[in-house]
């Protein structure tokens, strides 16, 4: 199988070869933390944040802390996807409709690209978590669109094409609290602004790395063996929850569809500034690049809700890992 991949070559994607030896398919960047702690005056960390190429270089919206813990999304830029400059201030969404524009906090965003609008879904705070939506072409002006859910539901993520003119997104349905259960959906919009036709796409359970939910990371690939998704798998242990990385493939055209889902995670916490922060035990992926070229991935993840960290692989590998070790 010769894998073939429909997106942006990035020929100045970050990236390191897999070291010798090692018998995972997903390895660290040797230099992580990506965005270590205190990134900003009085920002605690930035962590569980979203990055695309853009203009030759890369951008990104950003999950910030401050010291009273409330998260908000600031954009970030970079020259080569490894050294990030922030905006001091959080985003400021643009929105006629005052009701829309009131939202308490914003966390966990994702980007996608389509047809040239970069597209921003985020846990938004509206009376309890929901999926906001905003658009941009400039990363300056941002316009807020209406939440795509009721709440309260988590990790929205976009198709980076649309089905038949219509948009797709995944998301979570959840609770107010840090949700004991997760299953993922796909929802139809010919708008951005209504939303429907909701399809299940798969549950939490099965084997105990994902027995407790699972949650869409970054838009999906699109790739000729199916959409690659990355997603976080959460256990519960007698510490708590702990998340982890896997992966799955979803039919190209119906995408509710699975066509092969991993049986284990592919990164698991382990390295210390995943296993020490203010959540330990926490791999949570949200942003990733593809260069359709090589299919070299880069893959921005939250390490204990406290700093971005980077880790790699390559898609054709990653496609065979999850067709041969498919539940
Ligand atoms: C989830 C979200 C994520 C966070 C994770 C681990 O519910 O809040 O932002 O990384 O918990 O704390």
């Amino acid at each position: 199988m010769k894998l073939a991949i429909t997106g942006p070559a990035i020929p100045n994607i970050p990236w390191q070869p897999k070291p010798a030896g090692t018998p995972d398919v997903v390895w660290r960047y040797d230099a992580n933390p990506v965005i270590g702690r205190r990134p900003l005056p009085r920002v605690t960390g930035i962590y569980n944040s979203a990055v695309v190429p853009f203009g030759g270089k890369f951008i990104g919206v950003f999950r910030t802390e401050g010291m009273d813990r409330v998260p908000h999304l600031h954009v970030g830029r970079s020259p080569d996807g490894l050294k990030w400059t922030f905006e001091p201030k959080p985003i400021n969404f643009h929105c006629e409709d005052e009701e829309v524009k009131r939202h308490e906090y914003a966390y966990d965003p994702r980007v996608t690209p389509i047809d040239g609008v970069y597209y921003v879904t985020w846990c938004n705070g509206y009376h309890g978590p929901t999926i906001g939506i905003a658009r941009t072409t400039d990363f300056v002006h941002f316009e807020q669109l209406e939440n795509a859910f009721l709440p309260y539901n988590r990790n929205g993520v976009l198709f980076p094409r649309k089905f038949g003119g219509k948009f797709l997104m995944l998301s979570r349905p959840s609770d107010t609290g840090h949700t004991p259960f997760g299953d993922i959906f796909v929802s139809e919009s010919p708008d951005l602004v209504y939303w429907g036709r909701h399809r299940h796409v798969m549950s939490r359970g099965g084997p105990w790395f994902q027995g407790t939910k699972v949650g869409a990371g970054p838009s999906p690939i699109e790739t000729s063996e199916g959409w690659l998704l990355f997603y976080h798998a959460v256990t519960t242990t007698c510490n708590g929850y702990v998340y982890s990385m896997s992966a799955v493939l979803l039919d190209v055209d119906q995408p509710w569809k699975v066509i092969a889902r991993c049986n284990q995670a592919m990164l698991n916490p382990e390295a210390p500034y995943e296993l020490t922060g203010f959540v330990p035990g926490v791999c949570f992926p949200v942003g990733c690049l593809c260069d359709a070229a090589t299919g070299r991935i880069a893959i921005y993840y939250g390490a204990a809700d406290t700093v971005s960290a980077l880790c790699f692989c390559q898609a054709q590998e990653i496609v065979e890992f999850v067709k041969t070790n498919s539940l």
